[in-house]
């Protein structure tokens, strides 16, 4: 069965709904949806959006009007990180976390901790360096973002200086939402600013067959 995914190739959430189908090797059908991005970048730059979000029929699935948005057979699943969690268990608990309820656990944790924790400054720093037009970008947010994201990837550093993946030593579904920031980071700051393990990390999950479905700058750093 063909799992249909509503997104944007430039949403990092929607990236790791393209990088756990590229780990599973399953079909899907991408419709291209989004408020504020569409083929030529942001509406505030006088771009037409990708639209989709606002019809009844999206919103009777997704209430919220964001992306990404999944069915699968008569499933409609919203909130990115749930729907990691029901990808890995539906079509592959063992590779996705071992099929044991503490990897499964661990996993959890930093998939929520990039939620709360690298996304907020993250966003901001690509909205006010690159999406927004330059008249309405705030250095100052751009600066505190910056400053908050260096103290942040710090604990990042330290978990992969005591294992070889975010949850353990072995790649798990928490290893998604982290292999899409870990590149976009990459791509914002350069290489160079990566700190060891990071950087160690960055070889270990780009070189994996479906790092391609994420890989393009232009998902990252451009609009
Ligand atoms: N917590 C939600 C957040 C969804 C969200 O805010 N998605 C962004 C894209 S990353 C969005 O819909 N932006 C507005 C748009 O593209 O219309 C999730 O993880 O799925």
């Amino acid at each position: 069965m063909t799992i249909e995914l509503w997104g944007r190739p430039t949403s990092a959430r929607t990236q790791k709904v393209l990088l756990a189908l590229a780990e599973l090797g399953l079909p899907y059908k991408l419709t291209l949806a989004s408020a504020t991005m569409g083929a030529d970048g942001h509406v505030a730059k006088g771009n037409r959006a990708f639209g989709v979000v606002d019809t009844p029929e999206y919103r009777a699935m997704n209430p919220n009007g964001t992306v990404p948005t999944i069915r699968d057979g008569g499933f409609v699943l919203w909130e990115s990180n749930a729907i990691l969690q029901y990808l890995a268990m539906t079509y592959d608990p063992a590779g996705f976390y071992g099929n044991d309820i503490r990897r499964f656990a661990s996993a959890a944790r930093w998939i929520m901790w990039e939620n709360n924790e690298l996304i907020p400054p993250m966003h901001n720093l690509v909205k006010h360096t690159i999406r927004l037009p330059l008249s309405e970008r705030d250095p100052g947010v751009a600066q505190q973002s910056l400053e908050r994201l260096e103290k942040t990837w710090n604990l990042v550093e330290e978990q992969l200086g005591r294992t070889r993946h975010i949850a353990d030593d072995s790649w798990s579904y928490g290893d998604i939402p982290m292999t899409i920031r870990v590149h976009r980071w990459a791509l914002l700051r350069g290489t160079d600013v990566l700190t060891p393990n990071i950087a160690r990390y960055y070889g270990v999950i780009s070189a994996r067959p479906s790092f391609e479905a994420v890989r393009d700058p232009d998902m990252h750093v451009a609009g």
